[in-house]
């Protein structure tokens, strides 16, 4: 029998990744060790494979200390974290996990716009507290014939902005470039549709490339009747100035699910009733996390049994 690859996981997961590992991998526990160092020096030679999540950190030090690596297999669609270029030219395969999530991702982005516009978590308050016997919740706001911008058309932007359009609004949308399959308006400068739509719904990848994209000149142009929505990387919004523009209410809302010092929230964000917050949920449903769970093992079942990948990286 050939000998079990050894695979490094380096963080907590859901349970189903290591049952389905299961016994045909040694799997070394990076997260748990108590001398992580140690177990890079003790281990790493024997390391052939990865598993991480899509906000966990594979950095060129440590690909360098897994000589025999293969594959790293990221858990997630955004694999911001992997230096894919150094994998690369160590001749190392990336894969992530694409399609299985963009439902849901898209659902709670939306669920977030809905949320944020029909103040959802304030109602609920509303009822809570007994507030409703001394009078209605005021009016909020709509979505239904009004302009959203969505941020980023990959997958998750299209789902995105087809469900925003079921709903009624008018969406139109920015990315690094136009895409001639979309039916939607492209707008080449974020600052501009910024200021011509009610809210941006961000759903573009995280890293160097769109990094504090959403700026504070971006913020401005939202302006004081703006909101923004991020089901993307908390990288893509320059986090201070959002928490100021929130707090000066120079915009008017945002609904956020991811951060730029994840599981770190800024606390004067807990302060605010013009904020939705959500842990990093938009995948995170049974169905969903199973299905990333079991397309990181397929892809590694593949690359050992010398198959092709079903989803690789392209750097
Ligand atoms: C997960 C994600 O929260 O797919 C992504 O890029 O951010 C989320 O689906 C994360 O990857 C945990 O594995």
């Amino acid at each position: 029998m050939a000998p079990q690859p050894h695979i490094l996981q380096t963080m907590a997961m859901p349970p189903r990744i290591a049952e389905r590992l299961g016994d045909r991998y040694l799997v070394h526990r990076l997260f748990e060790a108590a001398d992580p160092a140690a177990l890079l020096r003790a281990e790493g030679a024997a390391i052939r494979g990865v598993v991480t999540m899509g906000n966990g950190k594979i950095d060129a030090a440590l690909i360098d200390v897994l000589p025999h690596l293969e594959i790293i297999t990221v858990l997630g669609v955004g694999y911001d974290g992997v230096d894919v270029r150094h994998a690369a030219s160590k001749g190392v395969f990336v894969t992530n996990t694409p399609d299985v999530l963009t439902d849901e991702v898209a659902n709670l982005g939306v669920g977030l716009v809905l949320a944020l516009t029909r103040e959802i978590p304030k109602g609920d308050a509303y009822v809570r507290e007994g507030r409703w016997l001394k009078g209605d919740m005021p009016f909020n706001r709509t979505i239904v014939n009004r302009p959203v911008g969505v941020v980023g058309m990959g997958r998750i932007g299209r789902a995105t902005a087809d469900r925003l359009t079921a709903l009624g609004a008018r969406v139109s949308w920015h990315g690094p470039r136009p895409k001639p399959d979309v039916p939607y308006p492209y707008d080449p400068d974020i600052e501009h549709l910024a200021g011509v739509v009610d809210g941006l719904v961000l759903c573009c990848p995280g890293g160097p490339a769109t990094r504090h994209l959403v700026d504070r000149r971006v913020l401005a142009a939202l302006g004081a009747d703006g909101w923004i929505v991020n089901v993307a990387r908390g990288t893509v919004i320059d986090e201070q100035a959002l928490v100021e523009a929130l707090m000066a209410r120079r915009i008017w809302g945002a609904g956020l699910d991811v951060f730029e010092f994840e599981p770190k929230v800024p606390p004067e964000l807990f302060e605010l009733d013009n904020v939705v917050l959500q842990p990093h949920q938009a995948s995170a449903t049974h169905a969903t996390r199973n299905a990333m769970a079991d397309l990181v093992v397929e892809n590694l079942d593949l690359h050992f049994a010398g198959q092709p990948l079903k989803t690789p990286i392209s750097s």
